[in-house]
């Protein structure tokens, strides 16, 4: 049975596709964010905790508290995406500026304390989604290991389901930011949805989507204004991958996608290979793998929603 909306940890490193993510988050009715929290990745931390700060201060409704999180993998130093997302990671046309909100940290007290506090004050209640690499997501598994029977799903956005690659011939940006993190998470046991590399290259959109979501409020102008330096390492020009809004979307019972049951192991080891993602059917998993997306029912989705604002 559909909820009637799912309380969320929203975990990322925005990013353009990042960005289009919160602000459906922020409209969707069927979200209510508890929390937020950066990560390295697209852009350093900083800049991805700029960046969370300022879409919380120019479009929510509600002032969301955003905690920095990991600014490095669990062992390895912070890759970046930059050049799929401009320097500054909104793409090349908006820079975050003028943002007068802080982090919410204080002394020992960031991403995963706050994490903690939230699941033990709602246990069962709330869903993570983490949009970006899952490194928080695993500190918090390795240090408040407690939380883990409170949390009522984990959302990723990692991987492929064909083991081909985009920042490396075998590896995703996200799966190859953090492999180890995500092998902890997926080892969890916590029922878990993830999108991969494909469903949000699939449901790419072009200039004339481009232009119908600039008609839809100023959070759709916003979109359109993203796109600018905005390009995905695996599409051409003009075309703009929309993988964290799906990942997002995901968690809905919708017909948008279709899944299925898997079992999933990713490369940890330090080869060529590393971060690359192989999923085997398997009914009775606790991974649910979306196989498919119908992209014209994820761009009806974001014109709804972003005409909200
Ligand atoms: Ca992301």
């Amino acid at each position: 049975m559909e909820e009637s909306f799912y309380k969320i940890i929203f975990d990322l490193d925005p990013g353009c596709d990042d960005a289009m993510a919160m602000l459906m988050a922020f409209y969707e009715p069927k979200f209510q964010i508890k929390m937020i929290s950066t990560v390295f990745g697209n852009v350093g931390l900083e800049q991805a905790t700029k960046n969370a700060c300022f879409l919380v201060e120019k479009f929510a409704q509600v002032d969301y508290p955003v905690y920095y999180g990991a600014d490095h993998a669990l062992n390895t130093p912070p890759q970046n995406a930059m050049e799929v997302h401009g320097k500054t990671g909104l793409g090349s046309k908006i820079v975050a500026k003028n943002v007068h909100k802080r982090p919410a940290n204080y002394k020992n007290y960031g991403a995963i304390e706050a994490m903690r506090d939230y699941l033990n004050r709602e246990p069962n209640e709330i869903v993570i989604v983490s949009v970006g690499p899952a490194t928080n997501v695993a500190n918090l598994l390795l240090t408040y290991p407690e939380v883990k029977d409170k949390i009522k799903r984990i959302v990723l956005m990692v991987g492929s389901m064909d083991g081909k690659g985009s920042i490396t011939p075998y590896s995703s940006f996200n799966a190859y930011c953090d492999p180890d993190a995500v092998d902890i998470v997926i080892k969890s046991g916590v029922p878990i949805t993830l999108t991969t590399k494909e469903i949000g290259t699939t449901a790419y959109f072009e200039q004339d989507q481009r232009e119908r979501f600039a008609r839809c409020g100023r959070a759709g102008q916003f979109v359109y204004d993203l796109c600018e330096g905005y390009k995905d390492k695996i599409l051409k020009d003009g075309q703009y991958a929309v993988h964290d809004t799906c990942a997002l979307l995901a968690l809905l019972k919708t017909n948008i996608f279709t899944r299925q049951k898997v079992d999933m192991v990713i490369n940890t080891t330090f080869d060529k290979k590393r971060g690359q993602t192989k999923f085997t059917p398997n009914e009775n998993s606790h991974i649910t793998l979306v196989t498919g997306v119908d992209k014209k029912k994820v761009f009806k989705r974001m014109e709804e929603t972003l005409s909200r604002s």
